[in-house]
């Protein structure tokens, strides 16, 4: 929405950046020529927010500036391997030749995709993503999911039949929050989307209760809290099969709203029977006492909950330790109650919350396929992302030849970082869908650049399926693009059709995109004539109205009629506020007999793996990774008030290990693991458990052929040059960046 007075026009828009979804007030000034921001402020009556930013927020006008910003299509001569800016057509026609080629010479098998974070957060990028795989038929996609929240997934498909069933700390009305792997003063929370996380965690002690943080970093939410229990990494699960060990140990299980839905209670009995804090506190560094006295503190506070996030999932343990959390919850009768673990009730159903129909049938069936090079297989329909490089590099029947990227950079992200760099150029052909000449799309042919984040309209996708309360906002776009150039759903269409052998100037975006909407409008059980008629525009607009209208709160086309509509949410500039989250034990389970599986025996199969982690000696230093308030992944390295001041791409080291070694506060290191090498200044403090040391993520931005002058004066490292691909959790396929054995020695 905007308003207009003398001095300048101001619009309400979402910050799109994080899971915290902060409504924002822009100032656009009316100068000649483009308008300008010229101040972003927090919108106070914004329902959800409240009046909370952080300092990103305040930067997406930089972003829409950015001269490194890509507003046309590049193409990238193979021969010279100059770049040069192209209209719409002649990338398109390089993208049906590129890719048709690859197509007709080996078929669609030998295409694939990465899709990245930004997809979780764009309504539009997701919907149509989600066409571009379903019509292109390219069979399988590599994503940064298994570099992130795989476990979680895989643990609440089996525990509850659906991927995305994912409880969340009921933060408004909790006494008790053990926060293990997560730290929400950086990352303003994940998988539990609130705006103020810290501001939540504070409320907590202020209204008398407690806030733990199991975290091997004293990290400022740890500062913040009652408690920092400093773990050893990738010892999560030994901790929390002594936890419910004690639950039964101590007759503390007591299972509230969860009772007479769970099967497999004495399975789980039995399985934690020779887990005693005592077995397990020297392997996790936290005295038997402690897991005790958590054990205990979870069972007997009326409202408290245990939340794990990615600290708990990109580890060797990962599903064990992302089942384990809810284990705890169900027994510890936290779970669907308030201050509990709860589960959200979106405005919008999303399209990964459709059946998955190669999923039914109530068995977990992974692996109907391998991967063609190391045979891994599929859980979910994923193969660990770093399986991408060999897929590429080995030669043979089913090699992958053409890769598209849309809005990820797995040169940065994922695991074996120099092996991807290197594969990359052997592909046929690359088509990224991306803003950025960056580490990844360097290697493109083709560059069909998105848009700015105020050339577009918002709405928050996913994570409002994970929200602490159910509200809805829609972002109208604040600064039109330019003339002529599609939207970047509209190149999602067009680059479906390629894919699907369709020539560029046959592709009909409304008839497609009349086909998706009908399709989807099945999906739900609407009848596609009157949602057509009913759901006014095209693209993700005319989407959204469906999906907020079959959804929830929706009006179902005039069946309720108090009922939502975009419309009605378009009018709410400030959002619209659906209230706290709500029991919905037993009818969100979609497991076959709609009750929750305790111990899924894909799951349990793995507490050998873990049983042998106890036996195993200790490694001399470990590396995890971390996030800072004023970076996001890889991409706002670009954004010179989020990066200007003290170098933030240090490794956090221990005054011990730093002693023991000859490092002195602020020499340059080299680091090394199984995976690679890299040189870092070294940051000394006495916040980090001895024997771990901490990079962050997202850094390494001095690789010839970007177009990023900013981030390539504050580079960093690659922290993931060290991250060895082989190393997964096993359960799920998802990369292990915490916990990974490293050397540190003074360079040179
Ligand atoms: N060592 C280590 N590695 C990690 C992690 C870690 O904790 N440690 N975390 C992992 C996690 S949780 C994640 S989610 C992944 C992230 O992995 P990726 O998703 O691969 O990385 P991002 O840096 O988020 O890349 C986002 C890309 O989207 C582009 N982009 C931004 N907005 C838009 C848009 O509107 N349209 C389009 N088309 N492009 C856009 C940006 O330019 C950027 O290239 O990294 C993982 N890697
Ligand atoms: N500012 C900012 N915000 C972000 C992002 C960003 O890059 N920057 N990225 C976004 C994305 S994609 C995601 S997925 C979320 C992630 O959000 P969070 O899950 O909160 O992630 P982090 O801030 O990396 O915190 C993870 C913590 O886990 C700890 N840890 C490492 N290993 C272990 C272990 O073995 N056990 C335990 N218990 N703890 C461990 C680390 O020390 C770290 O403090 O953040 C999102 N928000
Ligand atoms: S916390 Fe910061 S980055 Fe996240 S939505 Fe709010 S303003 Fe944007
Ligand atoms: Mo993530």
């Amino acid at each position: 929405m905007a308003t207009t007075d003398a001095d300048g026009t101001t619009h309400l828009r979402t910050c799109p950046l994080c899971e915290a979804m902060c409504g924002l007030e822009l100032r656009l000034g009316d100068g000649p020529g483009a308008p300008t921001v010229d101040r972003i402020r927090a919108d106070r009556d914004d329902v959800w927010s409240k009046g909370y930013l952080c300092p990103k927020g305040t930067t997406l006008g930089h972003l829409h500036d950015d001269p490194d910003r890509l507003r046309a299509p590049m193409v990238r001569d193979r021969a010279t391997g100059e770049w040069s800016e192209v209209t719409w057509e002649a990338a398109f026609e390089r993208c049906a030749e590129l890719l048709g080629g690859v197509r007709e010479r080996y078929g669609i098998e030998a295409v694939t995709a990465y899709l990245g974070n930004p997809l979780a957060h764009t309504f539009g990028l997701g919907r149509y993503t989600g066409l571009l795989i379903g019509l292109s038929g390219i069979p399988m996609v590599y994503s940064a999911g298994t570099a992130d929240q795989w476990p979680k997934n895989l643990a609440c498909h089996l525990m509850y039949g659906d991927m995305w069933a994912i409880g969340v700390p009921d933060l408004d009305r909790t006494d008790l929050i053990v926060a293990m792997g997560a730290n929400p003063a950086a990352s303003q929370g994940s998988l539990m989307a609130v705006a103020d996380a810290m501001g939540h965690l504070a409320a907590i002690r202020d209204r008398g209760g407690r806030v733990v943080v199991v975290d091997p970093v004293r990290t400022p939410t740890a500062e913040a809290a009652d408690e920092w229990v400093p773990i050893v990494p990738g010892t999560d699960a030994a901790l929390l099969m002594a936890m419910t060990h004690v639950l039964f140990d101590e007759g503390l299980v007591h299972l509230g709203a969860a009772d007479g839905l769970v099967d497999g209670l004495d399975e789980v009995r039995e399985l934690v029977a020779d887990w005693r804090p005592e077995d397990v506190e020297s392997t996790c560094g936290v005295p038997a006492a402690t897991i005790r006295e958590l054990a205990r503190a979870l069972a007997t506070t009326e409202r408290a909950v245990l939340y794990g996030r990615i600290g708990t999932c990109t580890q060797e343990f990962g599903t064990l330790a992302s089942w384990l959390v809810d284990v705890v919850n169900i027994l510890a009768g936290n779970l669907d109650r308030e201050g509990g673990l709860m589960f959200s009730t979106p405005a919008l159903w999303s399209v990964t919350a459709l059946p998955m129909p190669e999923l039914e049938g109530g068995q977990a069936i992974f692996g109907r396929w391998r991967s063609r090079v190391s045979g891994v297989p599929e859980v979910l329909g994923q193969v660990p992302v770093s399986c991408l490089a060999e897929e590429i590099a080995t030669p043979g029947d089913g090699q992958i030849r053409a890769l598209v990227t849309v809005a990820g950079n797995p040169v940065l992200s994922t695991p074996d970082a120099g092996r991807l760099d290197e594969a990359l150029p052997l592909l046929e052909a690359m088509v990224c869908i991306d803003n950025h000449l960056n580490e990844t799309t360097r290697h493109a042919d083709v560059i069909l650049p998105g848009l700015s984040p105020l050339e577009q309209p918002h709405l928050d996708d996913m994570i409002w399926g994970w929200a602490v309360r159910s509200a809805v906002k829609w972002s109208d776009t604040v600064v039109p693009p330019a003339d002529g150039r599609p939207e970047e759903w509209e190149a999602l269409v067009v680059l479906a059709g390629i894919l699907a052998g369709m020539g560029p100037a046959d592709i009909d975006v409304d008839a497609i995109d009349d086909g998706y909407f009908v399709a989807l409008a099945e999906m739900k059980g609407a009848d596609p004539a009157v949602a057509l008629a009913g759901s006014p525009g095209r693209g993700p607009e005319r989407l959204a109205d469906l999906t907020i209208r079959t959804g929830a709160f929706g009006d179902r086309y005039g069946a309720e009629p108090d009922g939502l509509t975009l419309e009605k949410v378009r009018a709410a500039p400030h959002g619209i506020d659906l209230g706290p989250m709500v029991p919905r034990l037993p009818g969100m389970l979609t497991t076959p007999d709609r009750r929750i599986r305790l111990a899924p025996g894909h799951i349990t199969a793995d507490l050998r793996r873990l049983r042998a982690r106890l036996g195993r000696a200790p490694e001399q230093l470990v590396l995890v990774s971390r996030r800072h308030l004023r970076s996001n992944n890889s991409w706002l390295h670009n954004v010179e008030v989020l990066v200007k001041g003290k170098d933030r791409c240090t490794l956090l080291m221990h005054p011990d290990d730093a002693a023991t070694r000859g490092i002195a506060g602020g020499a340059t290191v080299e680091v090394r693991s199984e995976a690679g090498r890299l040189e870092v200044p070294v940051e000394l403090t006495d916040g980090i458990r001895p024997g771990v040391v901490s990079l962050p993520h997202g850094w390494g931005h001095d690789k010839e052929g970007t177009r990023l002058s900013v981030a390539a004066r504050h580079a960093g490292v690659n922290t993931n040059l060290l991250s060895p691909g082989r190393l997964i959790d096993e359960p799920s396929n998802n990369a292990v960046f915490n916990g990974i054995p490293v050397e540190v020695a003074p360079a040179g």
